[in-house]
């Protein structure tokens, strides 16, 4: 049977940074994917993400810190240019589930830049908004865009020149654990494995329910619309920032990105369905309520063109795993509960050290596997 040191299953951003990060240290790695790579079925494809520190939580300011250095790094080693910073608002409105103070308070503590903006400062910066009374925003000029399927395949492409073995095409129908490691029975043979990372998002529990363990999660499936402005040169980077609306519902949005669109979505649809239940048509009462947001709120967004799904599994608390699945040492987590590609160079990073190590530098305290949230979660659909 061939025999691997690490092998990271699903190679989306999460996947192929652990890959890449695993590869770059010298370790013996084979990242295995079960559709072609840069597939569509996941949450790594299209073209653009939002990265930004603006997060109402000092833990996930820290971590953007490290991945703004991580990408600087990977962006240094590639060659490639995939951090584009446009600066960014997140408005929070009245009823946002956590108040633009914690967001301020957040960004303060770690020493981010930021301005708080009142209605005339929002009219100055923004003015392509309307914005009602009330809704207070803060800005952050570092945010931006990652180029996302760019960068998806240039890590699995630095991971092969490091010395990683990519299997697309390559489903794994079972594991099993043995004195010295896992057992992956994979469409090509049987592989071992000294350890498993698992980057497979809604696949995951499909892989661990036979071995007596879950994460509880729920899949939804998404959608992004891109909408052609009236006047494009009005939404162009420089004139046009990444923006959220923090509201009961979020949305969010890009200025132009290499075409003279602005994408804009809801985050979490709440369209749910199974693992590989995905239909790929958009509902058209979210593209309905897109559409009356964004004439509302962004007057000159202009006529929707087309939208593109993608795919959520998201944990109960919307935090990340990045542990090894309780019981199980030689099995180790990576997923993203829907806002992660932000952070896929350090959570690389993270995983590959965690496998390499057993530990990391950063503080993981929020992503354990075995924390109340995953451990005695609400029922599905309740969150
Ligand atoms: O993580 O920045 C983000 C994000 C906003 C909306 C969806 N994801």
């Amino acid at each position: 049977m061939e025999h691997v040191d690490h092998v990271v299953v699903g190679l989306g951003a999460l996947g192929s940074a652990t890959a890449y990060q695993l590869a770059r240290r010298g370790a013996d790695v084979l990242g295995l994917e079960q559709f072609e790579l840069g597939h569509v079925r996941g949450a790594s494809h299209d073209t653009s993400r939002i990265i930004r520190r603006a997060y109402e939580r000092p833990e996930y300011v820290r971590l953007a810190d490290a991945a703004y250095r991580d990408w600087a790094e990977f962006e240094e080693v590639s060659g490639e240019h995939l951090v584009t910073r446009t600066g960014g608002v997140t408005f929070c409105p009245p009823t946002a589930p956590a108040p633009l103070a914690d967001y301020l308070h957040s960004l303060r503590v770690c020493g981010v830049e930021h301005e708080e903006l009142d209605a005339a400062a929002m009219r100055e910066l923004v003015p392509q908004f309307a914005v009602p009374e009330g809704v207070g925003a803060v800005w952050t000029a570092d945010s931006g865009i990652v180029h996302a399927n760019r960068s998806v395949a240039a890590l699995q492409m630095h991971a092969r020149m490091f010395g990683a073995r990519l299997r697309d095409r390559c489903p794994v129908t079972s594991l099993q654990e043995d004195a010295d490691g896992v057992v992956l029975q994979t469409a090509q043979g049987p592989v071992h494995a000294g350890l498993v990372v698992l980057c497979t998002d809604a696949w995951t529990n499909r892989l661990l329910a036979p071995l007596g363990a879950q994460v509880p999660m729920r899949v939804m499936q998404e959608q992004v619309t891109y909408f052609k402005p009236d006047r494009p040169a009005e939404f162009e980077i420089g004139r046009f920032p990444i923006w959220i609306w923090e509201d009961q519902v979020c949305y969010y949005g890009f200025p132009c990105f290499g075409e003279p669109t602005i994408k804009a979505a809801r985050d979490v649809s709440e369209v749910l369905m199974g693992t590989d239940e995905r239909t790929f048509v958009p509902s058209p009462t979210r593209f309905d309520e897109l559409r009356a947001f964004m004439a509302t709120t962004l007057p000159g967004s202009g006529v929707p063109l087309r939208t593109v799904t993608c795919q959520y599994a998201l944990t109960p608390d919307r935090h990340f795993v990045l542990d090894s699945v309780p019981g199980h040492p030689r099995l180790h987590l990576g997923l993203g509960a829907g806002h992660a590609f932000k952070f896929t160079p350090t959570m690389g990073r993270v995983l590959a050290d965690l496998a390499t190590t057993g530990s990391s530098t950063e503080d993981l305290s929020l992503f354990r596997a075995d924390r109340p949230a995953l451990r005695d979660p609400m029922p599905v659909g309740a969150a």
